[in-house]
């Protein structure tokens, strides 16, 4: 292999004729056609190439420094990625803005109709994704050698759709038209066994005799670093039957099905991402494509050991793994099967190096999310790997019960095995004696995380535990979703640093009581508004926009617009501030109660338009497949972010970071990030109300009942009544009935304290001036809400990891 990669190409050119003459010649060669005859299609995929290529040329200089200083890798193993459009970011990171624009008057098109063609690989549910998205990208930014590992599903989370207000999925054929981003790498394809049994040799050691063989075929994404020369990856794996899966001689003899049966299968298990990000699904699919990922991304990793030689002893110095929450953890039993079995390692050894090769980042608190595996469906499909977790077991417990003595319950409680009712494996369990770092994602998280879910593991391992608040993209979420304010910010620092560099927002502060700056930034606020093009411009823009969870609590919000309904209607000339609530969000296909939620907002939503004397003051819009590219539009024309989970239940949030530092004042309760971000935006800017973690658990624990709430608040019983009696076209019921009889998520309890709190977020709209300071110190205090700043302190902390820097040209 050649590792001078790169060096001696035929530089490409930075000039507008060069990107023209590029863009023409990938139009010919490429795509084979001409100007006159081009599609849309045919233009956006040639440009796609010509920003693509200037990249590659970066990428091929990153591989080269990279070999060259052989440093500690990041391999970061994540099952989901929400990249959001490729084509804007890579123009911007590519610096070919102005020159692509240029070029493109030769095709005839614009800039932003290649954009509507730029699809969004969905590959992600929500906050977890996107989280993996925003740190490769600060990696990159950061230089950091390090390559994001995940599957390359046919089908991304599915899109959303309203039929009659209901949440109806349609699959997300994201590779309809081909992907021009990606590099397919077959030769780097892998083999991945399943099923099957173990047995013995002579020797003792243990071989794993598989019922099933399937590739994993990776292709890889670009992911350049901002204001840097580093191009990093991401490389996704696909699963395809072997070349002798299909079936000739059934195919001849026309039993079409079976003659590709085995195929299918094979390739069924990258088919489609589950819709699903808080609980188990239990499905033998999903653990199949959570081993299919491990065992190809561990071999591709071992591959790249190799490449320098060097004993296994070498391999930690060489390779920080970082399990993006419990999806990927079988790489630990994974790992321990390579070394001892295939590299005949001693047991204590591999150990060693298996712990001190991963890290892991717990993504909630909810127990119920915290994955586990029938015993009985891992003996089947990994019947290797289940010996493993035995042993790791028996050591783990070993120790537990020489800690504690006689501590029986402790032991039951840390086992690797749960139980009762059924025999399961308990991922997080895995994940936590099989890592030497264990980090929450916020810092009340982190602290809950080691007195509540993991409590007994950080008692035992105090060391190993800690916290890294979670940040963004300021380059995805400011930059690029809001370019009037980015030039305003730029223009007021008197240059683009803060970019890379967060914390130079600061600087803003000067311009708190500047009238002049205050409007620029206000008018701002607003076109962002006629952008985005939902409700009036100039009446208060109320967002809610992330997944539906109950313990999210959307049907707070909703009670709490059901109440200013009546308000309004009950006293339709007084002094109302207008408001525009914007809910965006996707509820997971089986979850009953949030597709409720959601059907019963588009009914209140359409009861509001229907009456002529509430819509002046009253408008709630909910577009539907909320996704990166929405979430880009809507977050910028925000004044309000709504984050008012019940306290202790949202493990950090990272919409609450994107919206403040889009300068939206946050209405929020204690929980997750919020918490950070008041310290740092300052009490008075920023709304809080509603109970505490310790009160919240107070309250559940002394028999919380929902319906003395009820009876005692009589617009929270109006609300609920208008629901129970049929308003909104009968829809709902059972949202109210729920709230009346359960409510597990509090949301009676915080009702009146949550519409007081809006009533001081009326009174201070009332007040522009006043509210846009708010609003730009939001903007000028939440630097450190940057994922830059989240990557090095995981390099600092847990990674241990130095940059290595391309050399510019
Ligand atoms: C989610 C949490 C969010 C958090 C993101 C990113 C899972 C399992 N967890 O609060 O609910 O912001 O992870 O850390 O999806």
């Amino acid at each position: 292999m050649d590792f001078r990669n790169g060096i001696g190409l035929r530089p490409l050119g930075s000039s507008a004729a060069e990107f023209e003459q590029d863009l023409l010649s990938n139009l010919y060669y490429r795509r084979g056609t001409t100007v006159e005859s081009a599609s849309a299609q045919d233009a956006y995929e040639s440009l796609v190439l010509t920003v693509r290529d200037r990249l590659a040329a970066r990428r091929a200089k990153t591989t080269a420094a990279h070999y060259a200083a052989n440093p500690r890798w990041v391999y970061y193993l994540s099952a989901e990625y929400l990249l959001g459009r490729q084509l804007e970011q890579n123009i911007l990171y590519s610096g070919t803005g102005e020159i692509a624009t240029a070029a493109l008057k030769a095709l005839g098109v614009s800039p932003e109709e290649m954009d509507e063609l730029d699809i969004e690989p969905g590959l992600g549910n929500g906050g977890l994704g996107r989280l993996a998205a925003c740190l490769v990208d600060a990696m990159a930014t950061l230089d950091i050698p390090a390559i994001g590992y995940g599957i390359r599903y046919d089908f991304g989370i599915f899109k959303q759709t309203f039929v009659d207000g209901a949440q109806v999925e349609k699959p997300d054929d994201w590779t309809f038209q081909g992907n021009p981003w990606e590099f397919p790498a077959p030769d780097d394809r892998q083999t991945v066994f399943f099923y099957g049994y173990t047995s013995r040799d002579e020797s003792g050691r243990t071989k794993w005799i598989p019922g099933e063989i399937v590739l994993g075929e990776p292709s890889h994404m670009l992911v350049p670093g901002f204001g840097t020369e580093t191009v990093n990856i991401v490389r996704l794996w696909r699963a395809r039957g072997s070349e002798s899966s299909f079936d000739l001689e059934r195919f001849s003899a026309g039993q079409y099905a079976e003659a590709v049966q085995e195929a299918v299968r094979a390739e069924n298990i990258s088919k489609v991402l589950y819709p699903d990000d808080s609980t188990e699904l239990g499905r033998e699919l999903r653990l199949k494509q959570q081993y299919f990922l491990v065992s190809c991304s561990l071999r591709d990793i071992i591959r790249r050991f190799r490449l320098w030689g060097g004993p296994w002893t070498d391999f930690p110095s060489k390779a920080v793994i970082q399990l993006n929450d419990t999806h990927p953890s079988l790489a630990i039993p994974e790992l321990m099967r390579l070394l001892v079995d295939e590299e005949g390692l001693g047991w204590d050894e591999a150990w060693l190096l298996t712990q001190r090769t991963f890290a892991y980042t717990c993504h909630t608190l909810l127990p119920e999310a915290l994955e586990t595996w029938p015993v009985a469906m891992f003996e089947r499909l990994l019947p290797r790997h289940l010996e493993i977790i035995y042993e790791i077991n028996q050591r783990l417990l070993e120790e537990v019960r020489s800690r504690y003595p006689g501590d029986t319950d402790r032991v039951r409680r840390m086992s690797l095995i749960q139980e009762e009712p059924e025999r399961r494996v308990r991922m997080a369990n895995l994940a936590v004696v099989g890592t030497s770092a264990v980090n929450g994602v916020a810092e009340l998280h982190s602290k809950l995380l080691a007195e509540t879910t993991l409590h007994d593991f950080a008692e035992m391992w105090p060391g190993k535990f800690r916290n890294v608040t979670n940040g963004v993209s300021p380059r995805r979420f400011v930059r690029i979703a809001n370019p009037a304010l980015s030039e305003l910010i730029t223009t007021a620092l008197g240059d683009s640093r803060w970019v890379s560099d967060l914390d130079r927002l600061r600087g803003l502060e000067r311009f708190a009581d500047d009238p002049l700056f205050l409007r620029s930034w206000r008018d701002i606020k607003r076109a962002n508004k006629v952008r985005l093009g939902l409700g009036d411009p100039d009446a208060l823009m109320d967002v809610m926009v992330k997944r539906f969870h109950e313990y999210k609590r959307q049907q707070l919000k909703l009670l709490h617009v059901i109440t200013q309904y009546h308000r309004i209607k009950d006293n339709p000339n007084g002094n109302h501030v207008p408001r525009t609530i914007l809910f965006a969000g996707k509820a997971a296909p089986a979850y009953h109660a949030a597709k409720s939620i959601i059907k019963l907002i588009n009914a209140v939503a359409a009861a509001i338009d229907a009456d002529p004397a509430v819509a002046r003051y009253l408008k709630v819009v909910f577009p539907p497949n909320y996704n990166v590219t929405l979430g880009e539009l809507i977050i910028p024309a925000a004044d309000l972010s709504e984050q008012i989970s019940l306290a202790g239940k949202e493990a950090s949030g990272t919409g609450n970071m994107k919206l403040a530092l889009n300068g939206a004042l946050t209405i929020g309760t204690l929980d997750g990030a919020n918490i950070e971000i008041r310290d740092r935006v300052g009490a008075e800017n920023f709304f809080l109300f509603g109970l505490d973690t310790p009160a919240a658990i107070a309250l559940k624990s002394s028999g919380y009942n929902p319906r003395s709430y009820y009876e005692q608040d009589d617009e929270l019983r109006a609300a609920l009544d208008a629901i129970l009696s049929g308003a909104f076209n009968g829809v709902g019921k059972e949202v109210a009935e729920s709230l009346l009889h359960w409510d597990e998520y509090l949301t009676l309890a915080d009702f009146r304290a949550y519409v007081e709190c809006q009533e001081a977020v009326d009174r201070a709209w009332q007040d522009q001036t006043a509210w846009t300071r708010s609003s730009l110190l939001n903007t000028a205090r939440s630097g450190f809400f940057s994922s830059d700043r989240t990557v090095s302190d995981y390099a600092s902390t847990i990674w241990h990891v130095e940059p290595v820097r391309v050399a510019r040209d």
